[in-house]
């Protein structure tokens, strides 16, 4: 396709290579972060996921050899050959990653037979396309697993398996077997013995990832369009490949502090009494909640930005009684905009000419809820500056965040073809092009436009994501089933999404389809104490699932784990000021942290919360005990507080209301004293939940609301104890007024209480 190397210029950072057929590009971002690019479709990048420019000023070298190009960074030597074949080898030579040589070895015999005898009773394959327009292969080594791409289902490693990004919204219950989901992320990692590095390829069309199921000898990647261009990240420890990757497409803002707390969902709680019922459980009850989400039946006619005059009359007020009672109401936006002359957001969107056209230049029309829509072209900057101003109508009447559904986008009359129009920032694209970005895109509108109306900081959830998508919006996992199976699945879903820079993100807990039962609930909740995003959320005709839906035993487990979130939303909140600077997701998978340990690199029932806090839930109905996996150090049980050495397998009970969690030694978790939503009182006394060994941890305080923040109006503390056991707390950022009284530290079975004035204090424990 490229052809021989024949020349070979510099231009700052970017390496350009002439080939017989066709122009590539090096481009070195930073000493670890390499571009690979050809401009198969447009000669400059086209980039949704990368916003800002990221290649710094790093010293290179380029040596031309008789058959290749070297070029060396401060970290890496990359090699690049005829048919811009490129290899990655680290400081001392040794080779990361290599193009593959060879043909492919995919039989191009398909059994025609075969296939059509299968599908009598309804087992499909699908044709498989030989070779796409774009394509790169990699050599494969033996040990490698793959671990990222976003929502995509089955187990944490996704070797052997192949998945395709294009945003898609499937009902059935989600099994391993399906190549995409809601989100196109295509960015993976690849750890293998010596070595750990990352790839990006940013491309928004319909791209193909193959991890090694063609074959044991490559892997691949390819798109039917586009261009070539794809990020080498490398690091010496997964979370640096993750930091490269959130560096290129940003990182998650940090969230107002109530978004953290418990979330309570269900389609639809229908009106506005109903919705008060809801939030009188919660506080008769004794179950901490923060957040109520209205599905769209609080829309009239599911038409976006209007209200229901009947079932939520004066929404307002309610909204403002509930807000009283400390619950934030969150509303669902969809992108469909029903047809109908008169109704303010379609004849504005007409007048101007906001809606995604067909080839004859006429409004696309397709049906989702409101029965006719036509759909908001998100690609283009005067369109989201109008979306965005939209959100108004919700801000205006009190609402505190926006969900936003439907937006792969989903269509009721079959797919939208592949030559709907859009505006694409005035060049002009169609849909193959814009599929994929089209939820990314609208989350962006919705986060800017909740920004300029609104001096806190934006909460939005969306479904479709790309690549870049975290710097506007959460996500949460869209329709997964109330079956055993999908409280598997969340695990490795949701710590590969936060590998795919998706710190904010979340199950519905309990499942969405089909009917929960009694004890998923109970194990499910044991997972969402410890997601970032902590909501349960069912589908209308099922079975109801709040905490109470079933029995006292089952209320009882919900407001314990609930309660815990709540004791440990000081900890997640720092882990997201963390992960602002750093990109590390909040939910990891053990592989992340203990890289080398060959043990965890296919743990799927357990995972971290931050780097410190083992989470090993049962998620096998009537299972009472279970096997845990304990990496190198000391571990101790959360509940026995016992201590039990790592580098093993032990064996713990597990009964109904026990998730089993450990501590690493010399772990100092943040404690809120009890708290029945955010703000409910001012926390004037932090507990510290201190386990022996010697640490340090840094503890982030602001008004959780809003932007100060990035003008310094914020606190840092750093507690640190050392080997004689002596606690030190000092301020290291004091910008914040209101600063705590005092530091209750849990140690060893004691309580000290140590009072605190701003000055250094230093105490034995
Ligand atoms: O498929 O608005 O994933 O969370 O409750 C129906 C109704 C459309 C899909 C979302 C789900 C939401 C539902 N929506």
């Amino acid at each position: 396709m490229f052809g021989k190397i024949k020349a070979l210029k510099q231009d700052k950072n970017v390496v350009i290579i002439d080939f017989e057929q066709q122009q590539g590009q090096i481009e070195i971002i930073t000493e670890n972060i390499i571009n690979v690019f050809s401009g198969f479709e447009t000669k400059e990048h086209q980039s949704r996921a990368i916003e800002e420019v990221k290649s710094v000023n790093t010293e290179y070298v380029v040596i031309k050899k008789e058959d290749r190009i070297e070029i060396k960074t401060t970290a890496l030597y990359i090699e690049i050959f005829d048919e811009f074949k490129v290899d990655f080898y680290d400081i001392n030579h040794n080779l990361i990653c290599a193009d593959y040589r060879n043909e492919r070895k995919v039989s191009t015999q398909i059994d025609q037979a075969a296939i059509e005898l299968a599908a009598k009773e309804g087992h499909f394959i699908d044709a498989r396309t030989l070779s796409k327009k774009i394509q790169v292969v990699k050599v494969m080594d033996g040990d490698e697993c793959f671990y990222g791409l976003g929502d995509k289902t089955g187990f944490l490693n996704k070797r052997g398996y192949e998945y395709e990004m294009w945003n898609s919204d499937l009902p059935e219950p989600q099994v391993d077997s399906f190549k995409a989901l809601y989100k196109s992320i295509p960015f993976f990692i690849t750890l293998k013995k010596n070595h750990v590095f990352g790839i990006f390829y940013d491309n928004t069309y319909r791209t193909y990832f193959d991890m090694g199921k063609e074959s044991d000898e490559y892997y691949y990647f390819g798109a039917d369009d586009g261009n070539l261009d794809y990020y080498f990240i490398a690091g010496d420890k997964m979370p640096e490949i993750i930091e490269g990757y959130t560096y290129l497409t940003g990182r998650t803002p940090l969230p107002q502090l109530w978004t953290l707390g418990y979330h309570q969902s269900r389609w639809s709680y229908e009106t506005k009494e109903e919705v008060k019922d809801i939030a009188k459980h919660f506080r008769e009850l004794d179950i901490p909640c923060d957040v109520i989400h209205l599905d769209i039946d609080y829309m009239e006619d599911y038409k976006v930005f209007t209200w229901s005059n009947e079932r939520f009359k004066d929404a307002d007020k309610v909204i403002e009684e509930l807000n009283q009672d400390g619950f934030k109401i969150v509303t669902i936006i969809d992108p469909g905009v029903k047809i109908e002359k008169g109704y303010t957001i379609y004849d504005e969107g007409i007048k101007n000419g906001y809606y995604a056209k067909d080839v004859e230049g006429n409004v696309y029309e397709n049906a989702v809820w409101p029965g006719l829509s036509v759909y908001p072209d998100f690609s283009d900057e005067k369109v989201r500056n109008w979306w965005g101003d939209n959100q108004k109508l919700l801000l205006q009447k009190g609402v505190r965040g926006v969900w936003n559904d439907m937006n792969e986008p989903a269509s009721f009359n079959g797919p939208l073809p592949d030559d709907v129009q859009f505006l694409d920032e005035g060049k002009g694209a169609n849909h193959k092009k814009i599929h994929n970005v089209y939820g990314h895109l609208m989350a962006k509108a919705t986060y800017e436009g909740l920004k300029r109306h609104d001096k806190r900081r934006p909460f939005v959830i969306t479904r479709a994501c790309y690549s870049g998508t975290q710097k506007y919006s959460t996500g949460w996992t869209g329709d997964n089933h109330s079956i055993w199976a999908h409280l598997q699945m969340a695990i490795p879903q949701l710590c590969n999404l936060g590998m795919s820079g998706l710190t904010f993100i979340g199950t519905d807990v309990g499942g969405f389809g089909s009917d929960c039962t009694a004890e998923l609930l109970n194990r499910w909740v044991q997972v969402g104490c410890f997601s970032p995003l902590f909501r349960n959320h069912c589908c209308k005709p099922n079975r109801r699932q709040e905490p109470w839906a079933f029995n006292q035993e089952t209320l009882d487990i919900n407001r314990k784990y609930i309660k815990l979130h709540y004791t440990l939303l000081p900890y997640l909140y720092d882990l997201f000021w963390e992960s602002q600077s750093n990109g590390l997701p909040i939910m990891r998978p053990l592989v992340l942290h203990y890289q080398n340990d060959r043990n965890v690199k296919e743990i799927n029932d357990q995972f971290l919360f931050g780097e410190t806090i083992l989470v090993a839930p049962v998620v096998v109905q009537g299972q009472r005990a279970r096997s845990i996996y304990l990496p190198e150090g000391n571990w101790i049980d959360y509940w026995t507080k016992e201590v039990v050495t790592g580098g093993k397998y032990i064996l713990r009970e597990a009964p109904l209301d026990v998730c089993p969690i450990y501590l690493k030694a010399g772990s100092i978790i943040p404690n809120y004293p009890e708290l029945h939503y955010v703000g409910e009182k001012e926390v004037v006394e932090l507990t510290l939940d201190v386990y022996e060994g010697v640490s340090e941890y840094h503890h982030y305080q602001d008004n959780g609301e809003d932007f100060e923040y990035e003008y310094g109006e914020y606190n840092e503390y750093l507690f640190s104890i050392d080997d004689k056991g002596i606690f030190t707390v000092q301020l290291a950022s004091n910008g914040y007024s209101k600063i705590y009284q005092s530091f209750k530290v849990l140690y060893k079975g004691k309580i000290i209480v140590v009072p605190f004035n701003g000055e250094k204090v230093e105490v034995q424990l």
